[in-house]
């Protein structure tokens, strides 16, 4: 209500814990529906959360958005200012990356064989989820099944069923968010600024 300075590009937010986050101020004050939290599944947010008060900011990554705790919101300046895991490899953003994992089956379990059922989650939050695709054997990508898109912020469920002979077998997932970019398959760590690389899931058909 007050407004900002000309100039200000970013809001650290401070915890009790001396954890900072620097959050692009024009993600906490457009459509996104950025959060000031008090609450969590209909009850006082638990303090494992950040009772009182902690920040949820859709499509960015907790460690430049979610602070838990929160103490003071101080509007400033990415030149100004930097956040705890900037000082420590990490981004001083961290826009959320088009991402999947695989559920079941699990990594080197046993499964009967038949109809095989590879089932999880995709993500790309606040652009949505186009598509998911699932290979077996680095064979070729098939279309996933997919669940209901509740929002572009939340996780959307896939399943893709094979025909699978006994022995080992290895599925891979990929995600294609709204704007129609594919999930990096190159993998890197998550610093500086979130995991890439496709989940990798071996099991054994018996
Ligand atoms: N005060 C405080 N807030 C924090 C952190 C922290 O270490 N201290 N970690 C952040 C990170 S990296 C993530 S992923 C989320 C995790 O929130 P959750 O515990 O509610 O899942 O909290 C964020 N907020
Ligand atoms: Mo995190």
């Amino acid at each position: 209500m007050a407004g900002v300075r000309d100039g200000a590009d970013m809001v650290l937010s401070r915890s009790v814990d001396g954890f900072t986050a620097s959050t692009p101020l024009e993600a906490m004050t457009d459509n996104r529906d950025s959060l000031i939290a008090v609450g969590m599944n209909g009850e006082t947010l638990p303090v494992e959360h950040g009772f009182p008060v902690r920040l949820v900011v859709p499509g960015l990554y907790g460690f430049v958005s979610a602070t838990k705790w929160v103490t003071e919101l101080k509007v400033t300046r990415y030149d100004d200012d930097v956040a705890y895991w900037s000082t420590r490899g990490w981004s001083d953003r961290g826009p959320v990356k088009t991402s999947s994992r695989i559920d079941v089956p699990r990594g080197s379990s046993t499964v009967p064989g038949g109809t095989v059922v590879v089932g999880g989650y995709a993500w790309a939050q606040h652009r949505g989820i186009r598509a998911v695709e699932v290979r077996m054997d680095s064979g070729r990508w098939q279309k996933a099944q997919l669940g209901a898109e509740i929002s572009r912020d939340t996780w959307r469920q896939f399943s893709a069923e094979f025909e699978l002979e006994p022995g080992s077998h290895t599925a891979q997932v990929r995600a294609i968010d709204s704007t129609g970019d594919v999930q990096v398959d190159q993998f890197s760590q998550p610093a500086p600024d979130g995991a890439t690389g496709l989940h990798t899931v071996t099991f054994t058909v018996s």
